[in-house]
């Protein structure tokens, strides 16, 4: 499946305010533009992350969006999802491509210049980099890295690369300008009050920035 990282949804079903407002916003964020989906639920048990995974698979098949699981390569497989999203502590890459196959998506977050030496990274199909800015999403996320080692890592990194962390409507542009091939969001779509008119504003965002490259 094709991987566009250009607007990356994690979707954290808690803050969207439980299950089903959670696939309802899942609608809402597809039919808005984003371009990949991922299921990313802390505090959840692993069998309402399947739960919730069965009925966003039709959705996102038929947006023709990726959908990834973060962490977990057992719910990826059990629901059939196009990938998984791993940090540093879960299981290697070669051990979840063997898991999946070679056709779905493998994606690894960086967070440390040391990471980007690791033997994960020539089995990652995309890096997930940051956080860039504060966040108060995740509480054990490593310090902010700013947008000065952003553009420095993006000289360094030869696979495409997602910025996370802090991002909204009033930073994108600068990740851009940093040279990611595109933003994840949390709380700027979960947390939004109007999650369709907040995908389609940094959509728009989006397109005009790399106008500006
Ligand atoms: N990994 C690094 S920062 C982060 C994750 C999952 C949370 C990003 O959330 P937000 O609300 O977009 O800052
Ligand atoms: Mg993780």
């Amino acid at each position: 499946m094709k991987l566009d990282l250009s607007l990356y949804l994690v979707l954290d079903p808690e803050m969207c305010g439980g299950f089903d407002a959670a696939l309802k916003l899942t609608q809402q964020a597809l039919d808005a533009g984003v371009t990949v989906l991922q299921l990313r639920a802390p505090q959840w048990k692993k069998r309402d992350w399947l739960r919730l995974s069965q009925q966003i698979l039709p959705m996102s098949r038929e947006a023709n969006v990726p959908f990834l699981i973060n962490d977990h390569i057992d719910i990826a497989l059990a629901c059939d999802a196009d990938g998984v999203h791993l940090g540093q502590g879960d299981l290697p890459l070669a051990v979840a491509r063997q898991l999946l196959g070679p056709d779905k998506i493998l994606g690894l977050s960086i967070s440390q210049a040391a990471h980007l030496h690791n033997d994960d990274c020539v089995l990652a199909d995309y890096f997930g980099v940051g956080p860039v800015f504060p966040t108060g999403t995740k509480q054990d996320a490593d310090p902010a890295i700013g947008l000065h080692l952003l553009r420095d890592w993006m000289t360094k990194i030869d696979k495409p690369v997602v910025a996370i962390g802090g991002i909204d409507a009033a930073n994108t542009s600068d990740i851009f300008q940093a040279g990611a091939d595109g933003i994840a969001v949390v709380s700027a779509i979960c947390a939004a009050l109007d999650p369709a008119a907040s995908t389609r504003e940094l959509g728009q965002i989006i397109y005009q920035a790399r106008n500006l490259l």
